[in-house]
């Protein structure tokens, strides 16, 4: 058979195309809120970092990678809290997702009073009910001195959810949260096997709801994944979906 140059052509385009196409389906996780919108609750009020880029700071793909005082430029959103007072900050994706994990870009050490807080992530599929995902610890034995940057990663198991909420809970002595960016990695569309539980004691619709709820009852300090491990291995044992 004779082939001629277009179809030469067409020939070495689907062999080319082909293998990309399917690796770019089989490629890594995304960043799912990278320019996206975001809520909080209470507003950002520490005046050095505070300023009407408080909207778009944490999702703009800016994060500092050099300096460690956070807290003194604008691209940073701070709060000054209380004891026990959590920060709230809630995502709306387009669609449900597969989670792998999230990234909370802060300041720690303990140099002038700036720990690092303790982080945990809800999700939700409808905005009515939240189950945790995971969380991580604030960091201990604060240093008057040293200061640091540092990405906080919480493991999310591929959980699906479409709602997130991030409960940032800062310590002793100070209270302050600041963060620069947030990063959420995983799927969209979401694998059919990933899986959340569609009801739980925590209801809320908004970052002040759920700021109400756990400025009276902290987020508990459970291991990373935990519930959504133990939702998995009940929902391998009773057939739920
Ligand atoms: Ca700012």
């Amino acid at each position: 058979m004779k082939i001629n140059h277009k179809t030469r052509l067409r020939l070495l385009s689907v062999m080319f195309l082909v293998p990309i196409g399917i690796s770019s389906v089989q490629s890594a996780d995304n960043n799912l809120i990278l320019n996206a919108p975001y809520t909080y609750y209470p507003n950002p009020e520490y005046s050095y970092s505070t300023d009407a880029g408080d909207k778009t700071d944490l999702t703009n793909g800016k994060a500092l990678s050099t300096l460690k005082t956070m807290w003194k430029v604008k691209s940073t959103v701070g709060w000054v809290s209380k004891p026990d007072v959590p920060i709230v900050i809630m995502f709306k994706l387009k669609e449900e997702a597969s989670l792998s994990k999230l990234m909370f870009n802060t300041v720690g050490g303990g140099g002038s009073g700036i720990m690092d807080p303790d982080i945990a992530v809800y999700g939700s599929l409808d905005n009515k009910s939240y189950v945790p995902l995971g969380k991580s610890i604030a960091s201990t034995t604060p240093d008057p001195i040293t200061t640091y940057l540092l990405k906080k990663t919480i493991p999310l198991q591929q959980t699906r959810a479409k709602y997130i909420a991030v409960v940032a809970t800062p310590p002793a002595p100070s209270y302050f949260v600041f963060v620069d960016e947030i990063e959420l990695f995983g799927n969209i569309p979401a694998s059919p096997s990933s899986k959340l539980p569609t009801s739980s004691n925590i209801s809320g619709s908004s970052a002040k709801d759920l700021y109400e709820i756990f400025k009276t009852n902290p987020p508990k300090p459970e291991p990373q994944g935990f519930f959504s491990g133990v939702y998995q291995t009940m929902s391998n044992l009773f057939g739920g979906k």
